[in-house]
């Protein structure tokens, strides 16, 4: 059968940018392409290949491993190839996986699976020769590696000598070189400060943090690792399953994941992928996926590998993070405190599981530190519920015509005066509640879920009230009809009257809720809070002058200057006299007891709580006094861990900070 000459020079097309990305990625660590991008490029080719086999080449990217070693580095030979893994979206593609693995050992029977998150790192092979370190070797092409010993040696977290007796005289140990989402942030924030390039993603620091020359650079990063492998053994029965090779290895001192778990069958793989999709932000380090892999060491063997990869493991990918995209233009998005920000629209682009057409560009330093121009193409960054961000401009790909921004002298809005203090990022309008942006911000801050908690009362409606000149203030709101609300348009009678009757429920509050909805700059929960059990009435706290306000917990010098100023405004104190005018209440505060047995504690929740959701429990300590943490670290008094506690209740057992039940968590609310 002939080839379509556009399919052979497609193939030919993409083996020629796959080895060029493969390049700029391995060897540069300054790459060019989204991850993303590069999987479909390789699946297309793939598929091209597997269809034609005529089309498939010796050096075909889809025939070896990641890149070649660098020139600047010893080379390694692998004794066992370092390989790679196939990779699968969805699951359809897993349920395929677990099939192709079933019909090879032709069997029907539920295999299990350990299963754990890939981290999104670089590859190293550790060899232990009676126990001690000799070398360490990045992944290279799979068959050669560089000789990355002397950094190796620097990462506290890789034992020099395994512990323990009976080891083998040889032993490789395989596993991901990370850098853990702190660390990066720290680390760019320094490289700012030094006016160096900071790193686009934890992934590339690693990378440049192992392949430094200076032994002293590689020890001054923060790099970790989770072994997950074994490559060459001498002198030592191998296990029987990977799940007990990861045991021993962790009894000999190194680190394994802590979420690695044994499923069972495509089902068990399922769930682990959810429960570990749904923690992926809350985990320390960045993931792309998740690693299954048949447990057991003798049909891994009868398995085999095919090409590049092993047929007994799988990488399930998550949505990318990381995406490119075109930016259309740059406009002035302005918030409640007056502050300008720039935000790029872009060309609508699917990351992390949503399609984004906006991101942030922060303010003009940020503007011009990574020099985001209209119509350049950049790589857009969405994790979790955070904002989607530019994080990096593709330089070789920016047209001629490329415009720069500038920063309006007048709010877009408002068109009074844009002011920037000396020292600090934030342009601001200065035009206050006279500007409409500004309203409407503060607005919808005082409806929303923290604040006033006004069901029904959605962004869009609070514009289209402002809009429509129907409210100015948040006290305006208590004044609307069911008549002026159904004459909006896209709002139904009924819609009005859920309005009005929420409005009414809404008025019955906390008194720090009703602080936090005021807006009072730089006043977030844990601030209203202490305000609200320290001083326990309005009356009290509008007296307090900044000497008294910043003793208070949670109450530094620039916030307690901004609650001082926000009650000497003779317009936010007549809308305070309009909002208790309208009826809002709260019951009498009463203090909490300093002495409670769990004020002033921190605490951490983890895991399925049965008795009760997580929020109910968090009100509830809060109430007693105690501060409720999204994150364990050394301050941390309690972690209470319900079902299936992961990282949290690692992280508290390492630390050493005392772990209670759920049964424990209900008798100190009693
Ligand atoms: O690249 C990889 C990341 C994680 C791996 C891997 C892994 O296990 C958790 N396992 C194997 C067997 C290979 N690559 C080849």
């Amino acid at each position: 059968m002939s080839i379509p000459n556009d399919l052979a020079s497609r193939a030919g097309e993409l083996r020629d940018l796959l080895n060029k990305y493969n390049h700029l990625y391995y060897v540069t660590d300054e790459p060019e392409v989204t991850d993303s991008e590069y999987d479909r490029l390789f699946k297309e080719l793939k598929q091209i290949e597997s269809d034609n086999p005529a089309l498939l080449t010796a050096d075909s990217p889809t025939q070896r491993v990641g890149g070649k070693a660098l020139d600047k580095f010893s080379q390694i030979t692998h004794v066992l190839p370092m390989l790679s893994l196939d990779n699968v979206f969805d699951s359809a593609e897993l349920e395929a996986f677990d099939q192709r693995v079933r019909d090879w050992l032709n069997t029907s029977d539920t295999q299990l699976y350990a299963a754990e998150p890939k981290l999104d790192g670089l590859a190293i092979s550790l060899r232990y020769e009676q126990g001690v370190l000799v070398h360490a070797a990045t992944r290279g092409d799979g068959a050669v590696g560089e000789d990355v010993t002397a950094n190796v040696r620097t990462i506290g977290t890789i034992p020099l000598r395994l512990t323990g007796d009976n080891l083998p005289d040889v032993i490789e140990i395989r596993g991901e070189i990370f850098m853990p989402k702190a660390g990066f942030e720290a680390l760019n924030v320094q490289q700012i400060a030094e006016q160096k390039k900071p790193f686009v993603n934890p992934r590339n620091a690693a990378a440049g943090a192992l392949r430094q020359l200076d032994s002293k650079i590689t020890a001054s990063r923060p790099l970790e690792i989770y072994c997950y492998g074994l490559g060459e053994i001498q002198g030592m029965d191998k296990p029987t399953s990977h799940s007990q090779a990861m045991k021993q290895i962790a009894e000999w001192g190194c680190r394994i994941s802590p979420e690695l778990q044994v499923v069972k069958g495509v089902q068990g793989c399922l769930e682990y992928i959810k429960q570990i999709g749904e923690r992926r932000e809350s985990l320390d380090y960045d993931i792309d996926g998740v690693v299954l892999k048949v447990d057991n060491i003798v049909l891994q063997e009868r398995l085999g590998f095919v090409s590049r990869a092993p047929r007994w493991a799988i990488a399930h990918k998550f949505p990318a993070q990381q995406e490119m995209t075109v930016v259309e233009d740059i406009v002035i998005q302005v918030g409640r405190t007056g502050a300008l920000t720039p935000v790029a629209r872009l060309q609508p682009v699917f990351v992390g599981g949503v399609t984004v057409s906006n991101a942030t560009l922060h303010n003009q330093d940020e503007i011009e530190r990574k020099d985001v121009r209209v119509g350049d193409t950049v790589i857009v960054r969405r994790a979790g519920d955070v904002i989607p961000e530019v994080v990096q401009v593709v330089l070789s790909k920016r047209p001629d015509n490329a415009r720069a921004f500038v920063m309006p002298t007048q709010c877009p809005v408002c068109q009074s005066d844009v002011e920037r203090v000396e020292g600090n990022a934030v342009a601001r309008c200065s035009g206050g509640l006279y500007c409409p942006a500004q309203r409407k911000e503060a607005i919808k801050h005082f409806a929303s879920r923290k604040g006033m908690d006004v069901d029904g009362l959605g962004d869009k409606l609070v514009e289209q009230l402002v809009d429509e000149g129907l409210i100015n203030d948040p006290a305006d709101l208590f004044q609307l009809t069911v008549e002026q609300l159904s004459n909006l348009e896209r709002m139904g009678e009924k819609s009005a009257v859920n309005l009005v009757d929420a409005l009414q429920v809404a008025k019955q509050t906390k008194f720090a809720r009703f602080l936090y909805s005021l807006g009072i700059r730089e006043a977030g929960e844990a601030t209203t809070r202490s305000l609200a059990n320290h001083f326990l009435t309005l009356s009290a706290l509008k007296l307090a002058d900044e000497e008294s306000l910043i003793e208070i917990e949670d109450v530094g010098p620039i916030v307690a200057h901004h609650i001082v100023t926000f009650f000497q405004q003779e317009h936010n104190q007549e809308v305070i006299d309009r909002l208790l005018a309208a009826g809002i209440n709260w019951p009498e505060e009463k203090k909490i007891a300093a002495d409670s047995a769990l004020s002033g504690k921190t605490i951490v929740l983890t895991g399925t709580l049965e008795k009760m959701s997580r929020s109910e429990a968090k009100e509830k300590l809060l109430a007693l006094g105690a501060k409720v943490s999204g994150s364990v670290s050394k301050k941390t008094d309690f972690v209470v861990a319900g079902r299936d506690a992961g990282s949290k209740l690692t992280k508290a057992e390492k630390l050493e900070i005392t772990v209670v039940d759920e049964a424990t968590l209900i008798e100190w609310l009693a």
